[in-house]
């Protein structure tokens, strides 16, 4: 079944590699691409995407840009990860494609609200403003959006501080309206991605497929790894966003466990932890899940069969 997609992002590494994988895969349509403030500030991140769609030709896919701050906090972008650009490393094709005139927060709305009920999911990899706003503006995409499948937060564990990931701290208001908003939320969080590390088995693969877009994830991971070694001492880089596409893709990419999440906004030492409620028993009416394990090899077959399918 073709699942119809926003993705609302903030490119980023992993957000160009969760376009990729969206946009070369034949089950996902790709209804358009919002951009929120995060890794870079909203200027970076959407001439990013621009970016991006045009290496891979996505010409088709409307790009909207959203909110350039987030709602209480000020802005605070991932530099150390991500560089200056927001995207550091591989040299950027010029744009050619243009950002639609319409605000992300409208994009959202209006495209839930024209489609059928129940068939669009949201599939937010940056900052939670942009979703936060849509609900407080038109509370209706509530129940008419299919799903909400988001890469953010972690049940055991933090990047941001011990216990925070910083898609959830950078916009900890934002995620606490998301998250307790009455609709289905998956949240792929750090427990999950740090298990989709690309090895220099999955780097060689990617090179042999010997296409532009190939070469590109190629440079994006080299500049990628590098940062997530000094930064947080990782050996291999944990490719965060594609996960969420990949889990509406096919579900047994990951297994999953609903139990209760909340966002903790006043604690000294744990403003934006996920807090999940893993005691029994699970509530009835618990409308969160958390992705456990990731099924590594399917999941970057995903990624080469997408690259395959760009050229
Ligand atoms: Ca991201």
């Amino acid at each position: 079944m073709v699942r119809k997609i926003i993705l609302d992002c903030d490119p980023g590494h992993d957000d160009a590699i969760a376009m990729i994988l969206a946009h070369g895969n034949p089950n996902i349509e790709l209804l358009a691409v919002t951009t929120v403030v995060g890794n870079q500030t909203l200027e970076k991140v959407t001439y990013n995407a621009r970016a991006v769609s045009t290496m891979i030709n996505m010409t088709e896919v409307p790009i909207a840009a959203g909110c350039e701050r987030p709602l209480v906090k000020e802005i605070e972008v991932a530099e150390d990860i991500h560089g200056e650009s927001g995207l550091d490393g591989p040299e950027l094709p010029q744009p050619v494609m243009e950002v639609c005139g319409k605000h992300a927060v409208d994009v959202i709305i209006d495209t839930v609200m024209s489609e059928p009920a129940g068939t669009v999911t949201l599939c937010p990899t940056g900052g939670l403003t942009n979703i936060a706003m849509a609900i407080r503006k038109e509370p209706k995409i509530i129940e008419r959006v299919q799903e909400v499948v988001l890469m953010g937060g972690g049940y055991h564990t933090g990047n941001w501080s011990a216990v925070s990931e910083f898609n959830i701290i950078i916009d900890p208001e934002s995620a606490h309206i998301v998250f307790n908003a009455p609709w289905k939320v998956t949240m792929v969080g750090l427990d999950l991605t740090h298990q989709a590390l690309a090895t220099p088995e999955v780097r060689e693969k990617i090179k042999a497929i010997k296409t532009v877009p190939s070469q590109f994830v190629d440079e994006l991971l080299e500049f990628f790894g590098t940062m997530y070694k000094k930064s947080q001492g990782f050996d291999f880089p944990p490719v965060h966003d594609p996960c969420t596409v990949a889990y509406l893709i096919d579900p047994a990419v990951m297994t999953t466990k609903a139990v209760p999440v909340d966002i903790e906004l006043y604690g000294n030492l744990t403003r934006g932890m996920t807090v999940a409620d893993f005691r029994y028993p699970i509530p009835e009416n618990c409308h969160t899940q958390v992705a456990v394990d990731l099924d590594h090899e399917k999941f970057w077959d995903m990624i080469y069969d997408a690259l395959k399918n760009i050229g």
